[in-house]
């Protein structure tokens, strides 16, 4: 029986796993600020993209590429210190050459051209959400949905 229980958790554990896998991301091309990014991330996705490794940032300029070299707000946000919107501190950056140059005035960062940049928060960009299942550009007059 202690056997069947500790199968029958790891089975629950694995079940948790494509709901909450961070690795795969879909761009919205609406434009909104980066807090107005984050709602609409967590309401039709996950969150706002966090990008830990240099593949994942490959993958986001894969995704970009496929449009055009518009600055696509991701998750990385300070207030005090850099971390992602999912709460994950900074484990990899990709700053382009001379960035973050804002301070105060550059708490939100945007993928483009492959590099990070630091800008106003307020400021409307596209965005880039961390999706659970597919990879897919949304057409600006889409309204978010999956197609
Ligand atoms: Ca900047």
């Amino acid at each position: 029986i202690q056997t069947r229980d500790q199968y029958l958790l790891i089975i629950s554990e694995l079940c948790f796993l494509p709901a909450s896998d961070p690795h795969e991301y879909i761009v919205v091309e609406k434009e909104l600020s980066w807090a107005e990014a984050v709602n609409y991330c967590r309401s039709n996705h996950i969150d706002l993209a966090s990008i830990e490794n240099s593949e994942e940032n490959a993958k986001n300029i894969q995704l970009m590429t496929l449009g055009d070299n518009n600055a696509h707000w991701i998750g990385l946000h300070t207030e005090v210190i850099w971390k992602w919107s999912n709460g994950k501190r900074l484990s990899y950056t990709n700053w382009k050459v001379g960035e973050p140059n804002q301070g105060l005035m550059g708490r939100c960062v945007y993928l483009r051209k492959g590099h990070w940049e630091d800008d106003t928060c307020e400021r409307p960009h596209y965005f880039i959400c961390s999706a659970g299942k597919i990879l897919a550009t949304i057409p600006s007059n889409d309204d978010g949905l999956n197609v």
